[in-house]
């Protein structure tokens, strides 16, 4: 797991779930997916990368890499997207992204998922869990968060 000791420890008293995080950014897109997928309460920090806003002193003091996404949970720092929706999957564990028979690893699960869709004869339709992502995340990437 990623964790961070913050240079900018402004963040260290952030209380709940905090992310830094870019609109073209993949890598932000599944943490976002993740905290829509469990209907959590989010603060949406977003960097406009195209202005390379994650390149500021501020934010190389929250992330040394001065990427995104950055999560902020109760103070603490996590970076690295495949680690921080470990976490977010682990810490509220409903509904779990683990597929039944792989419940320890994400590895796992990506795999399973592949192959159920791989057998799904349904053309260009979103696989269930795109589906409900969708439904409650609407158009907007950032639509179920609390601003700064
Ligand atoms: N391995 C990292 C990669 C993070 C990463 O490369 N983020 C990109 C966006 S997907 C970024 O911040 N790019 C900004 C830049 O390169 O200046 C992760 O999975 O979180």
């Amino acid at each position: 797991m990623a964790i961070v000791a913050p240079i900018n420890k402004s963040v260290e008293k952030f209380e709940g779930i905090h992310l830094y995080h870019g609109d073209i950014s993949n890598c932000s897109m599944r943490v976002r997916m993740t905290l829509i997928e469990k209907g959590l309460d989010w603060t949406s920090h977003h960097l406009d990368l195209r202005n390379e806003e994650n390149i500021s002193e501020d934010h190389f003091g929250i992330n040394p890499n001065g990427l995104v996404p950055t999560l902020v949970h109760d103070g603490v720092v996590h970076i690295e997207s495949n680690d921080i929706i470990d976490r977010l999957d682990r810490a509220f564990p409903e509904p779990s992204l683990r597929a039944s028979g792989h419940e320890g690893s994400l590895r796992g699960t990506c795999r399973a998922r592949h192959r159920e869709r791989r057998r799904d004869s349904h053309g260009d339709e979103p696989a269930s869990h795109c589906r409900r992502a969708s439904r409650s995340g609407g158009s907007s990437w950032d639509a179920n968060a609390n601003r700064t």
